[in-house]
């Protein structure tokens, strides 16, 4: 198989940045050795580094008003291996792929499990959807889908979450994601007691159904389809359930899909203490779900959720093993460029999170030395981590500027000539 971006060029454009990179790495290298710090454990921790791309990702988003296409967009599953293979190649930390089902459906998926790995690709957490209604289908999911008021509808839903875990297992996906859009736009629409009780009972007989090792990360949002209320629609109410479901079942965190002005890092530490913590939806917003590219636009609290996860690798919390994804929409950019850029900033907040002093931190907690503490945290945040981000790239074979080396190798023209235009429906994004 020809490789999607030419080795050659990479080398040649890493070539020509060496120079300034090794000034820039040595000098950083220094730096964090007057600090104690040996700069190899953190380019070890970079390597080591990985995020999940979505399959919908690819693709150009839309917005609830418009989706405006992009040129050479993915037309099946099999050209969005490919985009991201290209995001992989580059970058070298977005080593598998999350696959969502109705739109990634093929005959034959130990044929696209060998695919992937063409492209040095695996599978992580499959994703259900029960918020469309799809050609041909029996019943639809208007009024609800898990959490339907009508059996025969949720027996219809459990069916798909089934089919997915048959999906899963032979992709060997660790995980199924499960986002219903449920709810009510109208009080007393619903009973929103009922509605719950009726979601877990549908839950309970697609978690009979997860084989050993797979999870049910359970994925809450606030609002958006439904407005008035939504049956999962915080943490509190993810936890219920994936407490009432059983240990393979664990809460998603969304960026996105909070209220305003929550504190997300203190959810993911609650998280964190039960044991529940399921993995990442990573964007960033400034109003709702956005799906703005991940450190776009709150780059600070993006590294104080990563300061909570690596306080947690550091005091070895019990089951804390997190599944880390994107989810995006991407509808004024190139999205390979959007999500390349947003699996480096995933990966920056990861390496400043990685550099804080946690000795001396907590020591200035135990002191109640506020200020002290809060200057610790700065400070990591404050040190420019992308020489070792470069340098972790540059080892594996991807590239010294993902999105520069990109742009020079003419993909998307190349595939733009191949990809008709793709009109009409927004992608759902969730
Ligand atoms: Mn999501």
């Amino acid at each position: 198989m020809t490789a999607l971006i030419s080795e050659d060029l990479i080398a040649s454009l890493n070539h020509a940045a060496k120079v300034a990179h090794d000034d820039e790495f040595a000098a950083l290298g220094r730096k964090l050795a007057r600090q104690g710090v040996d700069v190899e454990t953190l380019v070890t921790r970079a390597i080591g580094w990985s995020v999940a791309i979505p399959t919908w990702g690819v693709g150009t988003g839309g917005t609830r008003f418009a989706r405006f296409p992009g040129r050479g967009e993915p037309r099946h599953i099999h050209d969005k291996l490919a985009d991201c293979g290209v995001i992989q190649a580059l970058t070298r930390g977005a080593r598998t792929v999350s696959p969502h089902i109705p739109w990634d459906k093929v005959s034959d998926y130990n044929a696209l499990r060998q695919e992937a790995a063409q492209y040095g690709l695996g599978f992580d957490a499959i994703n259900s959807n029960s918020f469309q209604d799809q050609a041909g289908q029996k019943l639809s999911y208007k009024f609800g889908s898990l959490a339907n008021a009508a059996a025969d509808t949720r027996a219809q839903a459990v069916a798909h979450n089934l089919e997915c875990i048959e999906i899963g297992k032979a992709l060997g996906s660790p995980a199924l994601t499960v986002w219903i859009g449920d709810g009510t736009n109208f009080p007393g629409q619903q009973s929103l007691g009922l509605m719950f009780e009726n979601y877990l009972q549908a839950m309970e007989a697609v978690y009979a159904a997860l084989p050993d090792g797979m999870q049910m990360f359970i994925e809450h949002k606030m609002y958006e389809p439904a407005f008035y209320s939504t049956v999962i629609s915080d943490w509190g109410s993810s936890l219920m359930a994936a407490q009432h479901l059983g240990p393979k079942a664990k809460c998603l965190v969304d960026l996105g899909h909070h209220a305003p002005n929550v504190n997300i890092e203190q959810i993911v530490a609650r998280l964190v203490h039960v044991g529940r913590l399921a993995g990442f939806h990573f964007n960033d917003s400034k109003y709702g779900d956005d799906d703005l590219d991940a450190g776009a636009v709150d780059p600070f609290r993006l590294f104080l959720v990563f300061n909570e996860l690596v306080e947690a690798e550091h005091r070895k919390a019990k089951g804390f093993a997190p599944s880390y994804m994107i989810d995006q929409s991407h509808n004024v950019t190139d999205p390979i460029e959007s999500l390349m850029s947003s699996a480096i900033e995933i990966a920056r907040a990861y390496a400043q999170a990685s550099l804080v002093d946690r000795a001396a931190l907590a020591d200035a907690q135990g002191a109640n030395d506020v200020l002290a503490a809060h200057r610790i945290l700065k400070a990591a945040y404050l040190i420019d981590v992308s020489p070792i981000l470069a340098e972790a790239r540059m080892r594996q074979g991807g590239a010294f500027d993902p999105i520069s080396a990109y742009r020079t190798s003419g993909y998307r023209d190349r595939v733009a000539k191949e990809r008709p235009e793709v009109k009409g429906a927004s992608s759902g994004i969730v």
